[in-house]
């Protein structure tokens, strides 16, 4: 947690239990803070000059042909869940409360597998295009490494994501467990249209199945509006080939959509004239609703917002200050316009800052100033996105779907301070 020391009575509260103008955090807002030395607060100068260090009395490491991060970093890790008894199938959760930015590093990328990670040799892997299209294609990787790419960075989320938060008892567990099934990464690939196109889409071809080549063939139907609009093979993510994880060497990407659509390893896209009611698409990723029956193709993912810290295990333990509220924001219908903040369970809100453009379909960076004054506080952030839709409550939600969806959970995250001691706390409310 950063803390700040407290010395300005000036900071101007915007909303209740202590919420700080978000100027702090704009422009040169920051620098005004250092200026009133509010970073400083552990940073005496009292110890004296600066002793030489072990590492600065001999040369380091060499180079090495493939980077890795420091020793001391690597409690942080990649929560991994699944299924007592059942190899290859689970999830992964990326560990958000140890994360800041934006992007998700390749090595913390969420994980869902359905049947494991194939061991994929790019020279024998094949993608075909068939089914209603004039020209069938086969694809190696050295013919579809000749395509022009795209570059983008967007989220990718699991529609179950925060399935934890629908569970009848709020779970303390850290917010990568309880909506770590999702990442952020810049994502480089083929435009499916061109393809595509190249194989000429028959009038009636409004489906495409797409199935994946490991165990599962994990396949889902997707419109070819989608396909032709945004849709790409990726091959690169952040800038290198594919993880396996994550599909190497391609995989469907379909910018804002649920997670399970963006096919992994992906080796055959058959373009139909219906869907083709895949297990995927049947048994799962349906929304039950009040009357029992299940809504099928929910495919973007909604606004979405969740504050990464505080939160459950990041405390408040260095007592009443300043301290900066931060989380992610996002939205598979396009861009964040704005995201607030309450600090007293929703009764008044103030706006966050943003940091950096918000750009589309992808993780946004808010930020907060608020002085907790050691009482009770209990934080929520709310995102609306450009199209006006507004993150709704978990009660919302509820009354929609009742409490046995486990899916598209895109409600408000509670956090509760305790008085004096800072500990957070999941709640619902
Ligand atoms: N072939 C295949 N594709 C797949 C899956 C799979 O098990 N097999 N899992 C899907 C699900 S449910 C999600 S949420 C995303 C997860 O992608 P990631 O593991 O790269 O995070 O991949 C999707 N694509
Ligand atoms: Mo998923």
């Amino acid at each position: 947690m950063t803390q700040f020391k407290d010395n300005d009575s000036d900071l101007q509260q915007v909303a209740g239990n202590g919420l700080l103008h978000r100027r702090l955090f704009l422009g040169r807002g920051a620098a005004m803070l250092g200026g009133l030395g509010l970073f400083s607060a552990s940073a005496s100068a009292q110890q004296g000059p600066l002793q030489i260090p072990q590492w600065m009395l001999e040369p380091g490491a060499h180079m090495s042909g493939y980077g890795q991060r420091s020793q001391y970093e690597e409690g942080v890790q990649r929560i991994v869940g699944g299924a007592p008894g059942v190899s290859g199938s689970g999830v992964s959760f990326t560990p958000l409360q140890n994360l800041h930015g934006t992007i998700t590093p390749n090595s913390l990328h969420f994980e869902r597998h359905h049947s494991g990670v194939p061991n994929i040799n790019p020279e024998e892997h094949r993608l075909l295009i068939h089914g209603l299209v004039s020209r069938p294609l086969v694809f190696s990787m050295d013919d579809l490494m000749r395509y022009p790419t795209v570059t983008r960075i967007q989220f990718l989320e699991c529609s179950g994501n925060s399935f934890n938060n629908m569970l009848p008892e709020a779970q303390q567990a850290p917010v990568g467990v309880l909506h770590g099934l999702m990442s952020c990464s810049e994502w480089t690939g083929v435009p499916l249209s061109i393809l595509m196109d190249e194989a000429g889409v028959e009038p009636e071809g409004d489906w495409v199945l797409a199935e994946g080549a490991d165990a599962a063939a994990m396949s889902r139907s997707i419109p070819m509006e989608k396909i032709m609009d945004d849709a790409i093979i990726a091959l690169y993510q952040n800038g290198e080939r594919l993880r396996p994880e994550n599909g190497y060497p391609m995989r469907l990407f379909l910018p804002g959509w649920e997670g399970n659509m963006a096919v992994k390893w992906l080796r055959r896209l058959k373009v139909n004239r219906d869907p083709t009611m895949t297990r995927d698409e049947t048994s799962h990723y349906t929304d039950v609703l009040l009357d029992g029956r299940a809504r099928m193709f929910t495919y973007p993912m909604a606004v979405k917002s969740v504050i990464t810290s505080p939160s459950t295990g990041l405390n408040l333990n260095s007592g009443p200050g300043i301290y900066e509220i931060t989380g992610l924001a996002w939205s598979g219908a396009g861009r964040i316009r704005r995201v607030e903040v309450s600090a007293d369970g929703g009764a008044s809100w103030a706006e966050a800052a943003i940091s950096g453009p918000a750009l589309d379909k992808s993780f946004t960076r808010f930020r907060m100033a608020w002085r907790w004054n050691g009482g009770p506080a209990t934080l929520k952030s709310r995102a609306i996105d450009e199209t006006g839709a507004v993150q709704p409550t978990r009660d919302e939600l509820v009354s929609i779907h009742g409490e046995r969806s486990n899916y598209h959970n895109n409600s408000i995250q509670t956090w509760h301070v305790a008085e004096n001691s800072g500990e957070v706390s999941n709640v619902y409310a």
